[in-house]
């Protein structure tokens, strides 16, 4: 079997055995491996037609692109040529990369190459951060993988395609709107296209820890033992490997047998007084060992424990009031979609200036940047899968899609502590049909993690006499009933005062949205549409409103920052952004920031 080293710019990595060309379930924590970038410049070459693709479809024998073929002989009619086409800085979007893709939803290609020399016994995985929406791999000219979702990671076995020498990666992404797609075709965000988070190629061995996770139990108040369960699960069903655990700050080492599934379970003991509790106040992370058999990789973890009891949120069994901000991936400074650890910072910090101890990040898995600088930062979050308004209820593939996104969001991050809630949809019209696939969902998230909370963003459209009554099938399957209410914007302005709320459930509230628009610097009567005081009184307004509201936990108005959509065409005010954010989105703040801030710090 031919063996291969892969040694790419300044990284050198090991590759191997032929387990033949396919995704693999999610490899947790792949950057604690040892791992080979491929960020960078790709080139690529933008296909409306999918020329290179229709043609690989129709004749597996003819020039489709991903065998980025060359003219052996003169007279040889090859019509595209990626060495020549331009480079895109990987990862990105190309909406803002390249001045002509900027309204742009179709495929482009991209092309990557790399050096690999001999070696034995190690695998290579293909790990992609995120590609929107749908992409296809080949390697060295040969199918690697498919995949679609545009927000989750994936992995793919590439080592039985690689050669000594120079190795191709070709990817194909297409980011055209589709029904029956999660997210479905309409949608108010900005349908970024491309490789939008990091490349690499991540060397495990034949076996390897494929999952693992520690979660504090609850436990009481005074218990004066704590249990820290532990579970992890080997790529294959294979008895007899040793996994061996440890946190040497606490003292605590345990060392498991797989069983014939490659499975290990056990729990650790610790003094309730040695062990410091993740939470906003004290984000304490201990560094975590994880040794399968003799090698070693390492992650940060923080324990908690979160809960409710009737209408409120518990946090280390102490009730906890979420003060958030909703959030889009998009870049501090203009548009774009957000991957960097300072561009997380950057976003966070707003958050943290705003007096948050909590954000929503809409309307779909952000990066891991994302949550692993939000938990550094002690600040608490809500992920969620974009089965966002009009989803295709009743296909089976919608169903299918939207479980493995969420399956994939609960794989990556179900280790970081900050992460409170899993919601599972945003303002989803009610019907039979909704209720079946989401209820469904939720009783699907449950099953992967039984230790956070579930919740989904509801609508309340209207009121009778000013009573707004919450109403929603779907309240039997949350945990935390939250819902989005746009009073004072696109209804009822000037009325929040008269308003009243009756949430006939016994759970904690969430109001998920609330807000309105305005232009960064705009000034006039605060009945004005657009001027900055027209949404600080809807602010003033909105506050006084749900702070009467029985059972409210938390809120995460809409939204930190104005965010790119193709839905916003005003000129002069939107011109494609969708202004409800209290920072422009150049960061600059407007004056309903505020008026959140000084009730936040109320708080
Ligand atoms: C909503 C959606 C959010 C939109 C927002 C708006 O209800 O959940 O995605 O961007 O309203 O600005 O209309």
């Amino acid at each position: 079997m031919k063996k291969i080293l892969i040694a790419v710019l300044t990284g050198v990595l090991c590759a191997g055995y032929a387990y033949g060309q396919s995704e693999l379930p999610l490899l947790q924590n792949a950057r604690a491996y040892e791992g080979t970038t491929l960020n960078g410049d790709w080139n690529y070459i933008v296909d409306v037609q999918e020329e290179g693709y229709y043609d690989y479809r129709m004749n597996p024998t003819s020039s489709g692109f991903f065998r980025n073929a060359k003219p052996r002989r003169p007279e040889d009619l090859i019509e595209y040529d990626f060495d020549k086409s331009p480079t895109m800085k990987i990862p990105s979007d190309w909406n803002t990369q390249d001045d002509r893709l900027f309204f742009y939803e179709g495929t482009v290609w991209f092309k990557r190459s790399f050096l690999a020399v001999p070696i034995t016994d190690y695998r290579t995985l293909l790990y992609f951060g995120a590609v929107n929406y749908d992409c296809h791999v080949w390697v060295n000219g040969r199918k690697a993988g498919h995949h679609i979702g545009g927000f989750t990671p994936f992995n793919l076995d590439i080592s039985d395609l690689l050669r000594e020498g120079e190795n191709t990666i070709i990817v194909k992404v297409d980011n055209k709107r589709h029904a029956e797609d999660v997210p479905t075709q309409i949608f108010d965000w900005w349908n970024y296209g491309g490789i939008t988070r990091d490349v690499m190629l991540v060397k495990v061995g034949p076996v390897y820890l494929q999952d693992y996770s520690l979660q504090l139990q609850k436990a009481d108040a005074k218990a004066k033992d704590r249990e820290i369960s532990f579970s992890a699960k080997l790529n294959k069903a294979e008895a007899g490997h040793t996994v061996k655990v440890s946190i040497p700050e606490l003292k605590l080492e345990q060392q498991l047998t797989t069983d014939a599934e490659g499975k290990v379970s056990g729990t650790l003991k610790v003094k309730a007084k040695n062990l410091q509790l993740w939470s906003p106040n004290n984000p304490k992370l201990y560094d975590v060992q994880l040794t399968l058999d003799a090698s070693t990789i390492a992650d940060e973890i923080g324990f908690r424990t979160i809960e409710t009891r009737g209408k409120q949120i518990l946090l280390n069994n102490e009730t906890v009031f979420l003060k958030g901000i909703s959030i889009h991936e998009e870049k501090p400074n203009g548009g774009g979609r957000a991957n960097s650890v300072e561009d997380a910072r950057t976003l966070l910090s707003w958050a943290k200036e705003l007096g948050c101890n909590f954000v929503r990040l809409a309307h779909y898995p952000h990066n891991e940047n994302m949550i692993r600088e939000a938990e550094r930062m002690g600040i608490m979050v809500w992920s969620e899968i974009p089965c966002y308004w009009t989803i295709a209820w009743t296909n089976p593939g919608t169903y299918d899609n939207a479980k493995q996104q969420l399956t994939d969001m609960i794989t990556r991050d179900h280790n970081r502590a900050n992460i409170i809630i899993w919601s599972i949809a945003n303002e989803t019209p009610h019907s039979d049909e909704r209720d079946t696939f989401l209820g469904n969902l939720a009783e699907y998230a449950r099953t992967l993690d039984s230790t956070r909370l579930i919740s989904m963003a509801m609508e309340v459209t209207g009121a009778s006499n000013y009573v707004n009554r919450l109403n929603d099938n779907m309240n039997k399957y949350v945990d935390v009933v939250s819902f989005n209410e746009y009073i004072g914007w696109y209804r009822d302005v000037n009325d929040a005062a008269k308003m009243s709320w009756e949430i006939p459930y016994d759970k904690p509230v969430i109001i998920s949205e609330f807000g309105g628009g305005a232009k960064y610097g705009l000034h006039g009567p605060a009945n004005q549409r657009w001027t900055e005081e027209f949404q600080e009184n809807l602010y003033k307004e909105n506050l006084a409103m749900i702070e009467k509201i029985e059972g409210l936990s938390g809120t995460t108005p809409w939204i930190l920052k104005d965010f790119r959509s193709p839905r916003r065409v005003l000129p002069e005010i939107q011109d494609y952004y969708n202004r409800k954010g209290l920072f422009s989105d150049k960061g600059e703040k407007k004056k309903a920031f505020y008026i959140l801030k000084q009730w936040y710090d109320s708080k």
